[in-house]
């Protein structure tokens, strides 16, 4: 990459972060927080959150730490940290914080959804405490916001792995962050149109706003919207009830991706915890990644070369075999044997499945339900390409991965530069007259940016 797109990059990415970047003054206390894109998420995400302050921790520690402190200020008492975080000065987000039936749950005043995301909070907590240059804020950073954090793991490892199986459930699509991919079809399918009360649809006809404010070829369809709030409105009617969502829910999910995040995020803060001297937790955490390593590397499917999702809704246990990117997680946890990561390098390069001219597509391309504009239906997205640059550079003496390390990494930066900051981009690499794909100004992507640059130029 040319040094002078790199040096625009930076400055771009910077800014975009800073342009997203609330300040709320309450109680006299300050907090600041980004949301991911002005044009339509205006409050704040839960794994985003987590790639903002791992990207910032270089350029503007302070507003790494502000953005972190702010997503686990809302932490529940059960330990939830949820998927958004709402934003008190902005209405225009549907299904906004009145539709959630939450105030019960409220911690410091902040309203927030009820569902979680990837757990990748742990991971980004690690790097920020890791890569913090002034050694007394990393400590006195790391005991404020750890206690909170190993509250967040002990929330999922007890209430999304009853059985203790190692792999995590997920109870709604938006918590597995690809939330419109195509390896939820089935199960959501079977919840029945019909079955969803009217009240529901009505609400979605009438509030749903995504599809406006953005392009609606973009955007989930309808039908996927009824099922979501319907799924919405049942946790509410249960108020929120953990056990209840996970046995009683239509949609639940044994997810790859979570779980590979899960994994990471345990081994990171083991790291962590066992640099502290606290080794018997570090132990803890250390014995649950490994059972989640043994655990994902056991769901993979010989026939299909991938790793499979379970549907485990009301007793079932399907394996779901649509090729997304969510076999490509374990990478980035290290969750295979060799044979499964040969297996996997060729599904990843090939020009049919997964390496078209701007890799890496959230569906394959061969899949029958690839959609090149539609969210998590086939488009490039620079957070699924950094787990996988991180995963492919695990392997240290691999030149070969190395190589396919080097080139995703350029592809994903120089897309950026060719593009603008966006959502998501076409795996064909065109570009639409105004750029990439989805909402603009997207503060991920600029995260993202400043991560990779920091890491590997
Ligand atoms: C998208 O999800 C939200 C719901 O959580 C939405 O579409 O309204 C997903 O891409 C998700 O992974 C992401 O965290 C969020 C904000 O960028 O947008």
């Amino acid at each position: 990459m040319k040094q002078e797109d790199i040096t625009k990059l930076k400055k771009q990415s910077k800014e975009i972060l800073a342009k997203n970047t609330y300040v709320l003054k309450n109680n006299g206390k300050t907090h600041r927080w980004i949301v991911p894109s002005k044009q339509f998420y205006v409050h704040q995400w839960n794994w985003d959150s987590a790639t903002h302050a791992m990207g910032l921790v270089h350029s503007d520690p302070d507003l790494a730490i502000d953005e972190l402190r702010s997503l686990v200020r809302g932490q529940w008492e059960n330990g939830l940290i949820a998927q958004i975080r709402f934003n008190p000065e902005e209405k225009s987000y549907f299904p906004g914080p009145e539709l959630w039936g939450t105030e019960g749950f409220v911690q410091d005043n902040v309203i927030t959804s009820g569902i979680t995301q990837p757990p990748l909070l742990g991971v980004a907590v690690s790097y920020v405490y890791q890569k913090l240059q002034d050694r007394k804020k990393a400590q006195e950073f790391i005991a404020e916001i750890l206690p909170r954090v190993l509250k967040y793991h002990e929330f999922l490892k007890k209430y999304r792995d009853p059985e203790d199986s190692g792999l995590l459930t997920i109870v709604h699509p938006w918590e597995s962050g690809t939330d419109n991919s195509p390896r939820f079809d089935t199960a959501l399918e079977a919840i029945k149109l019909d079955s969803i009360p009217e009240s529901v649809k009505t609400l979605v006809h009438e509030q749903r706003i995504d599809a406006t404010a953005g392009d609606e070829s973009h955007r989930p369809r309808m039908h996927d919207y009824y099922r979501y709030m319907h799924l919405v409105t049942l946790f509410k009617k249960w108020n929120w009830d953990p056990q209840k969502m996970v046995a009683e829910s239509p949609f639940a999910n044994k997810d790859i991706l979570f779980s590979s995040l899960w994994l990471k995020a345990n081994e990171d803060l083991a790291e962590v915890l066992e640099s502290l001297e606290r080794k018997e937790e570090a132990k803890k955490l250390q014995s649950w990644a490994e059972q989640t390593r043994e655990a994902i590397i056991n769901t993979w499917d010989e026939t299909a070369k991938q790793y499979s999702d379970l549907n485990v809704a009301l007793g079932k246990k399907e394996s779901i075999k649509e090729a997304t990117i969510a076999t490509f997680g374990p990478l980035y946890a290290k969750a295979y044997t060799e044979k499964q990561y040969d297996l996997l390098f060729k599904k990843l390069t090939d020009p049919q499945q997964f390496y078209p001219a701007f890799p890496v597509p959230s569906t394959a391309l061969a899949s029958p339900q690839f959609d090149t504009a539609r969210y998590w239906r086939g488009p490039s997205w620079p957070v699924t390409n950094m787990f996988i640059v991180d995963g492919l550079s695990m392997r240290q003496d691999d030149l070969q991965a190395l190589k396919l390390r080097d080139e995703i990494l350029e592809k994903t930066l120089q897309t950026v530069v060719d593009q603008g900051f966006f959502e998501y981009y076409s795996p064909f690499g065109e570009k639409r007259k105004d750029g990439g794909l989805g909402f603009g100004e997207f503060s991920w992507t600029a995260a993202i940016c400043l991560y990779l640059i920091e890491r590997y130029l």
